[in-house]
C-alpha cells in the first residue's frame, strides 16, 4: 500500500519564529554543477517539486524551503537551494541557520565552522556550543541612498536600496508603527510600496527586481525593530538574515555603525538577531548574523498520483 506514494523527507525548524523546511531526500537529481546552475535546473525542469513541498495543502506561504545538495567543494559541509511559495531565493539567513541546526540534529556536522554553497556564493557558518549559529553572509552593499517612491494612497516614501543576498528597499522611518497587532496593515503597506517600485521602474543593480521590503522602527531592547515583507507576500517572523545584512550595509555606508560593533535587530514578533560586519572595500561589507534555530518536525511528505493537489494548490 505504502509503495504507491512518492516520498519527500523533510526536517522542519524555525529560526527566531521563521520556519525552514529542509528537504533531505526525494527531490530529483540535479547533477554536480554550481548551486546557481542547479537552481536553474530545478526552476525550469522540476518546479513541481518545489510546489509540492511548499504550497498548501502540505505547506503554507510562510514556509521557506531549503533543498540539501551535495556541495561542489569536498571541504564544504553542504550546498543549498532556497525556495518559497513564489519561487527561489538567492540566499536566506534564517534558512541557513535552520540548515545548520538540522545538519547538527541529523548528526552530519559538529560544533565549529562549516562552508555552505548557495546560488549567490559561499557562506561560512559557525555552530556555537550554545547551539546558536553565526553566518558570515555574502558581500553586501548599499546600491542607492534615499530613493523616493510615490506610493498611491500613501504619498512619497523614501528608502535605500541594498543587497544582502536578496534585494531590499529599506525604509528607515516606517510610516506605521512596527507592532505585531498591525501585521495586516504593515503587509498591505509593503505590498503597495513593492508595486509602486515596479511601476516606477525602481530596480536593483542590473535591473533586478527589489522583492523584499523592510520597514524600521525603534525597540526597547534592540537597536531597531523591523518588519520584512518576503516575495510571496508573507512577512518574515525573524529579523531576516539577508535583510539585516542589507541594513548593516546601509549603517556602514552612513558611518552609523563601526566594523565589529554589535547591532541587535528585533523582528516584528520581538525575536532578535545579533549582527556585526567587516569592511571589505569602500562600497561593501561582509555581515555576520547570529541566531538560534529549533527543530520542530521530522516528516515524510507523501504524494499520491491520484491526488489532484499533489503539486499543491495553484488555482
Ligand atoms: O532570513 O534571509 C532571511 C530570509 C529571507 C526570506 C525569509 N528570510
Amino acid at each position: 500500500m505504502q509503495g504507491k506514494y512518492k516520498k519527500i523527507e523533510v526536517i522542519d525548524s524555525h529560526t527566531a519564529g521563521e520556519p525552514t523546511r529542509l528537504v533531505i531526500n526525494g527531490f530529483p537529481e540535479l547533477g554536480g554543477l554550481s548551486m546557481a546552475s542547479r537552481l536553474g535546473i530545478l526552476r525550469t525542469q522540476y518546479d513541481q517539486w518545489r510546489c509540492t513541498t511548499i504550497l498548501e495543502p502540505r505547506g503554507n506561504d510562510i514556509l521557506v524551503g531549503a533543498l540539501l545538495c551535495q556541495p561542489q567543494n569536498p571541504k564544504a559541509a553542504a550546498g543549498v537551494i532556497f525556495f518559497n511559495n513564489e519561487g527561489y531565493l538567492g540566499m536566506c539567513g534564517h534558512g541557513t541557520i535552520g540548515l545548520i541546526a538540522s545538519l547538527h540534529f541529523l548528526g552530519h556536522i559538529t560544533y565549529g565552522e562549516h562552508i555552505i554553497e548557495t546560488p549567490v556564493g559561499n557562506v561560512t557558518a559557525h555552530l556555537h556550543e550554545d547551539d546558536s549559529v553565526s553566518i558570515q553572509n555574502v558581500y553586501s552593499y548599499r546600491y542607492r541612498k534615499a530613493v523616493q517612491v510615490d506610493v498611491p494612497e500613501i504619498g512619497i516614501i523614501v528608502g535605500d536600496i541594498a543587497w544582502g543576498g536578496n534585494w531590499f528597499f529599506l525604509v528607515e522611518n516606517s510610516p506605521l508603527a512596527i507592532q505585531y497587532r498591525d501585521t495586516k496593515a504593515l503587509t498591505e503597506l509593503c505590498l503597495k510600496i513593492k508595486q509602486a517600485l515596479v511601476k516606477q521602474g525602481i530596480l536593483g543593480k542590473d535591473g533586478q527586481e527589489i522583492d523584499h521590503i523592510e520597514l524600521f522602527g525603534s525597540h526597547s531592547t534592540a537597536d531597531s525593530q523591523s518588519f520584512v515583507l518576503c516575495p510571496g507576500g508573507a512577512y518574515d517572523r525573524s529579523p531576516c538574515g539577508t535583510g539585516t545584512s542589507a541594513k548593516l550595509a546601509c549603517l556602514a555606508a552612513d558611518n552609523k555603525l563601526a566594523a565589529g560593533e554589535i547591532w541587535h535587530q528585533a523582528s516584528v514578533i520581538g525575536s532578535q538577531f545579533q549582527a556585526s560586519y567587516q569592511q571589505v572595500d569602500a562600497n561593501g561589507i561582509i555581515p555576520t548574523i547570529r541566531g538560534t534555530a529549533y527543530i520542530c518536525g521530522q516528516n515524510t511528505l507523501l504524494i499520491d498520483e491520484k491526488d489532484p493537489f499533489r503539486f499543491g494548490i495553484t488555482v
